[in-house]
């Protein structure tokens, strides 16, 4: 099994071919979830799937996956994958290259007629960028979320509502997809670095050891709409100089408080929005993320109590509402050996890292043994239609994933 290796051409080609469905005349790929792109993107993977002679499953959260059984049905199941939905206007290798080189594995192993003492299964999770809500589909599997978190659909429930029809599922087929913990082996998903750490220090496979947690609300500055050319400036109550005033000082507090954690204003909507009226609303978009929960909590309560610090001094008023979150995970520590394991033996430099991406594997590592591998991310760069990866590198992630499987399969070391 040693010199098994995946057939890089067809991967290569498998990427290529997924980038054209939402594809951007910048080389860029839009499939937010639910969108019809993403449902075009889920119509070809079924495609693939079924080319490949696998069995293709659908679970009622949207999840999709591609199943190479064992002989014995009542075997566990050893799972592997990542996700196909994309941020808008993001690159072609987030998420596509861990649920592609998943399916490729599967196809090497089928190709090779290995008979395993488990059923492998490739996963393609809905939602894993958080159009709706952060890792839905993973959370959902593993049974972590709630119908709260759906009420808190980052587009509304309206949106969720149409995006759902779009697939086909219902809020309660969402709830009911969790998987039984003992009927499964591990998880192990294959990711772009998506940093500039790997390609810095020259390593061909990062481990990841622990994934961020995030949090996220909506911030809404609320002021007084007035005449922008009549009103004094000192008596103007401007929601959009508060909010700005707000992502100013946020930086600066976690710059100076809270390295590595990271902020970000992501989106910004201003009410009325016309040249010649003060604003009136803002309604602005808070992503928080830290290693740790308490420290995240610490960071959460310092950005929250900012926010009304500065609504005040503006003579605002302040309304907060939660929007998506994910709780930060630490590895398996058997699947980081077998991942170094893996790479060894394919002759890669590796190290262990810590990821500040989130990812499903840290929604999975709520109900199986998890872990992850990286790839280098050519300057760092991502949810951009610039993220690019070597493809001596992908094939490098892809083999190092198949031969991690192999290592997790029980009675193969
Ligand atoms: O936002 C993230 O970290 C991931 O790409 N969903
Ligand atoms: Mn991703
Ligand atoms: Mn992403």
């Amino acid at each position: 099994m040693r010199m098994l290796r995946i057939n890089g051409s067809r991967l290569l080609e498998d990427l290529k071919e997924l980038g054209r469905i939402g594809g951007t005349p910048d080389g860029g790929v839009s499939r937010p979830a639910m969108s019809p792109a993403d449902v075009a993107g889920r119509e070809w993977y079924r495609g693939r799937v079924e080319a490949a002679g696998l069995h293709f499953r659908e679970d009622s959260a949207g999840n999709l996956s591609a199943v190479l059984a064992a002989d014995d049905p009542t075997a566990r199941t050893l799972l592997t994958g990542s996700h196909l939905d994309t941020v808008p206007n993001g690159g072609r290798f987030d998420g596509a290259l861990g649920a592609l080189a998943a399916l490729e594995a599967l196809r090497t192993i089928r190709e090779a007629d290995l008979r395993l003492p488990v059923h492998l299964e490739a996963m393609s999770f809905t939602d894993e960028e958080g159009e709706m809500q952060d890792l839905l589909g993973s959370r959902a599997l593993a049974g972590t979320l709630t119908s709260r978190d759906l009420d808190q659909a980052r587009r509304g429930r309206e949106e969720l509502g149409a995006g759902m029809r779009r697939l086909g599922i219902t809020p309660q087929g969402i709830l009911a997809a969790r998987r039984e913990p003992q009927d499964l082996v591990a998880f192990v998903e294959l990711h772009i670095e998506q940093g500039a750490r790997l390609e810095a220090t020259g390593v061909d496979i990062g481990v990841v050891t622990s994934i961020v947690g995030i949090r996220s609300h909506w911030l809404r500055f609320v002021g007084q709409a007035a005449h922008a050319g009549t009103a004094p400036m000192d008596e103007r109550r401007d929601a959009l100089w508060g909010a700005a005033a707000f992502v100013r000082d946020a930086w600066e507090l976690v710059m100076s408080r809270f390295s590595p954690g990271v902020v970000n204003c992501g989106q910004i909507h201003v009410q009325p929005g016309a040249f010649n009226i003060v604003p009136a609303e803002v309604r602005l978009a808070l992503e928080l993320r830290h290693g740790t929960e308490p420290l995240l909590d610490e960071m959460e309560d310092a950005l929250l109590g900012l926010a009304e610090e500065v609504a005040r001094g503006h003579h605002l008023a302040l309304e907060t509402e939660p929007a998506a979150q994910c709780i930060s995970a630490s590895m398996n520590e058997t699947i980081m050996e077998a991942i170094e394991k893996a790479a060894t033996e394919l002759g890669l430099r590796h190290m262990r890292l810590m990821s500040f991406a989130g990812h499903d594997t840290q929604a999975m590592s709520a109900i199986t043994p998890s872990g992850m591998l990286f790839v280098p991310s050519v300057d760092g760069i991502s949810h951009s239609p610039s993220e690019f990866t070597r493809p001596e590198d992908l094939l490098n992630g892809a083999n190092t994933l198949l031969h991690t499987l192999l290592e997790l399969v029980p009675g193969s070391g």
